[in-house]
């Protein structure tokens, strides 16, 4: 794959998230071959271009991580991406509906590292002790292809439909909880629209961080102490409509919530 392709595939995703405006899937019609490795070379350009542009890294995030998503995307494995510093909404904010394309919310279980974990190899039990805080999150998800179809590839080229996140103020010591077994109601406009628990994130979200770091380390990265990392959506995603009053209630660790303006 040259770099003009990777260039053109790059400005393709990256134009219609500025414009805020549904494109084809670039296996659909653009690109049919485009392959795992591949799409991260694309979603690296993307990076590059939204740094460039000023926008700074907060953290990565993984996706996929559950079957909830698994099934409700028909995609099967993780994949991960970046939150930019652009994308976040303060805990107790509005957002606008129309700096979005179709958003979604799903609920999350995030990480702060006291030190860098370098894979591969890395396990749960090496990311539960380099773990300063978890705390509870809902991202806001805003696939730029239309109605959320892709593959892995694509979804990997769009940086895994990153769009928001909003991180709650409750940050616990990894220790005292039991992050598999905590469970987790994202309600809104005051009804139940989904629900889960921690297992649910490759058995325990402790997994999803140890995959991260070991996905990374084949690119020679690491995971990075002191970024807020996202550890996937617990529970299928729920789309938002203008009036929305999203609330993520967690056992043991607290509870996040904004809401959505038109
Ligand atoms: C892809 C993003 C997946 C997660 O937590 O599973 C993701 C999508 O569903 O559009 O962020
Ligand atoms: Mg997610």
């Amino acid at each position: 794959m040259d770099k003009k392709l990777i260039k053109q595939l790059a400005d393709y995703v990256h134009l219609a998230e500025k414009e805020k405006r549904e494109i084809t899937k670039i296996t659909g019609e653009l690109y049919s071959d485009l392959s795992i490795e591949e799409a991260y070379l694309v979603q690296q350009e993307l990076i590059s271009q939204k740094i460039a542009e000023g926008q700074k890294i907060v953290g990565p995030k993984m996706g996929i991580t559950s079957e909830a998503k698994m099934k409700q995307m028909n995609v099967d494995n993780p994949i991960y991406g970046y939150v930019f510093d652009d994308m976040i909404v303060n805990e107790g904010d509005a957002i606008t509906i129309t700096d979005y394309i179709h958003p979604k919310v799903e609920p999350e279980i995030g990480f702060v590292l006291s030190r860098d974990l370098q894979g591969p190899n890395v396990t749960a039990f090496d990311v539960m002790r380099a773990t300063e805080y978890v705390f509870p999150a809902i991202e806001i998800i805003d696939s730029r292809y239309e109605n959320f179809n892709f593959t892995l590839p694509d979804v990997v080229a769009d940086n895994t439909s990153a769009a928001g996140a909003v991180f709650g103020r409750s940050l616990k010591k990894p220790e005292s909880l039991e992050l598999d077994v905590v469970g987790v109601t994202l309600t809104i406009n005051g009804e139940i629209r989904s629900l889960g628990a921690g297992a649910a994130v490759l058995g325990h979200p402790a997994n999803a961080i140890a995959r991260l770091a070991n996905m990374l380390s084949e690119k020679g990265e690491k995971v990075k102490a002191g970024q807020p990392i996202l550890s996937g959506g617990i529970t299928s995603a729920v789309r938002l409509e203008p009036g929305d009053y999203v609330y993520a209630k967690y056992g043991g660790l607290g509870e996040v919530s904004f809401s959505v303006r038109s």
